[in-house]
């Protein structure tokens, strides 16, 4: 059963894909995640064209972040967000940030601070991230990130690096 309202709190998602058309991808598990039962979209920004970080031989990425309402503990919400990978064909290999049909990670939620072993909140690379941090920009100009400090500020310290925003 869900919470009452008092009970939700808000969280970011980012969103990003490079294989098997990625805007698709990104469109596809926005409807999924305003499917998991005790989650309610608030924001969703535009898409946005990034060259990947990491590996260079892989295609660009298509990237976007999305504010929730929800009154999941962080651990559930991540779960909830593999199983939405793994439905969108997502297989881990053992390369670090190669290619892959669908990445969910959870960037903020609420003003916590966690260091689980398998969830770190915010998300640790979030603050050097161009395509995390201009679309967070676009959907909460006014946001503190827990920890990082304002989004103007780490916007202003981190260049564009060839992000793209699509129409
Ligand atoms: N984990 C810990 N904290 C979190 C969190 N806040 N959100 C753990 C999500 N997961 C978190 O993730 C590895 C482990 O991180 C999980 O088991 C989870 O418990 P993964 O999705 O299996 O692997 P990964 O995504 O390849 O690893 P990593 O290091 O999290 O990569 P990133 O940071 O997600 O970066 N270039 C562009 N332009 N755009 C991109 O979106 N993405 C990546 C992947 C690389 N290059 C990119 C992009
Ligand atoms: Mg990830």
């Amino acid at each position: 059963m869900e919470n009452s309202k008092a009970d939700l709190i808000t969280a970011f998602i980012g969103l990003g894909s490079n294989l098997e058309n990625p805007a698709e991808q990104i469109k596809s598990a926005r409807t999924a995640i305003t499917q998991i039962p005790g989650v309610r979209e608030l924001a969703f920004s535009s898409l946005y064209h990034s060259p990947p970080m990491g590996p260079q031989d892989q295609p660009d990425y298509v990237n976007a972040v999305m504010c929730v309402a929800t009154d999941l503990p962080p651990i559930d919400l991540l779960r909830r967000l593999q199983h939405i990978e793994n439905n969108h064909g997502r297989v881990r290999k053992a390369e670090r940030w190669g290619a892959r049909t669908l990445d969910l990670d959870v960037l903020i939620y609420d003003d916590q601070i966690i260091e689980m072993p398998d969830l770190i909140v915010p998300h640790p690379g979030l603050a050097e991230r161009a395509f995390v941090l201009y679309p967070l920009f676009e959907i909460a100009p006014q946001l503190t990130v827990p920890g990082k400090g304002h989004i103007v500020d780490l916007l202003a310290q981190c260049p564009m690096n060839g992000l793209k925003r699509l129409d």
